[in-house]
């Protein structure tokens, strides 16, 4: 089917329903300068994942973990949501009953109006003592390294779900209660690869939901879902929101 018809079918579906969810992956912020994981300038082009996003690596060299964070941290500190992260947040204005799951950890929904979200990798701008557990908002740019925490002295860690470690139950409870009776998935940008996010157009198609993806290409998702926009979600997201 062309573009257009593809386009429409989904602004229909969306018009139509009452309840709207919707998962993003980094390529949603590609759009506003942030890397993504996979791609050819990906971030796993140049860095191992099991050197620097596991518990494992962090055990083993905390500093090391930290400066890539650091890095990650200055870049994304000077990037900005684009029209799509501001079409996905007017989109939970008009829609009463919208759940939004990111896997990215860069802030940007929430920079652009998100509330109805669950950031299911965590946040970069969030830390945890690795002592007594306490989360902390810490937008330092660099953090000193290596930063403790202010109660206990423990070593802080990044707030982030790092590969082999579970997701947080809250965060699972709530996309689990949003896939399991949402009408229309909407999944963006996401390479569709990491579990448990990997499962979640599966879980609202077997409930009946119509499932779309928007993606620059064709993803292991394509051949699941309803149908399947290619373009850059800046482009494309915002288009949604058109009238009929
Ligand atoms: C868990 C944090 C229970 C770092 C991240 C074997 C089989 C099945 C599963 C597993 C397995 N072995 C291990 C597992 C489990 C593992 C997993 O899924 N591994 C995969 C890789 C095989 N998962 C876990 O460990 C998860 N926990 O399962 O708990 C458990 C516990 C113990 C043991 C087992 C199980 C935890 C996963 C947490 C991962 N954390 N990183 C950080 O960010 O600092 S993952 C990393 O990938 C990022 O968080 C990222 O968000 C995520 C997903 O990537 P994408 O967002 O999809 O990005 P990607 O680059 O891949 O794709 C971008 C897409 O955008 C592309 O499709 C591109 O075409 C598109 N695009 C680009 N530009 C645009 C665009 N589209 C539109 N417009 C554009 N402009
Ligand atoms: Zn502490």
């Amino acid at each position: 089917m062309a573009r257009g018809s593809n386009l429409g079918l989904l602004k229909e579906k969306l018009a139509a329903a009452e309840a709207i969810t919707v998962l993003t992956g980094a390529g949603i912020s590609a759009d506003s300068g942030v890397p993504t994981f996979r791609g050819a300038d990906g971030l796993w082009k140049n860095f191992r994942a099991e050197d620097l996003a596991t518990p494992e690596a962090f055990e083993r060299d905390p500093r090391l973990v930290w400066e890539w964070y650091n890095w990650r941290r200055e870049l994304i500190a000077t990037k900005q949501p684009n029209d799509a992260h501001k079409a996905l947040a007017e989109l939970e204005r008009r829609c009463p009953d919208f759940w939004l799951m990111t896997q990215n950890v860069d802030g940007l929904h929430r920079d652009a109006g998100s509330r109805k979200l669950s950031e299911i990798h965590g946040n970069i701008w969030k830390v945890r003592c690795t002592g007594c557990g306490v989360v902390e908002n810490n937008r330092d740019v660099p953090i000193a390294i290596l930063p403790s925490c202010s109660r206990c002295g423990s070593l802080l860690r990044p707030h982030i779900v790092w590969f082999g470690e579970s997701l947080s139950p809250d965060d699972l409870d709530d996309c689990s209660r949003a896939l399991k009776h949402c009408d229309v998935l909407l999944v963006i940008g996401t390479s569709g690869v990491v579990y448990p996010a990997a499962g979640f157009a599966s879980v609202a198609k077997e409930v009946g939901a119509f499932v779309a993806e928007i993606n620059l290409d064709p993803t292991p998702q394509s051949a699941l879902v309803d149908l399947s926009l290619h373009g850059r979600a800046k482009d494309l997201v915002p288009l949604l929101l058109e009238p009929l």
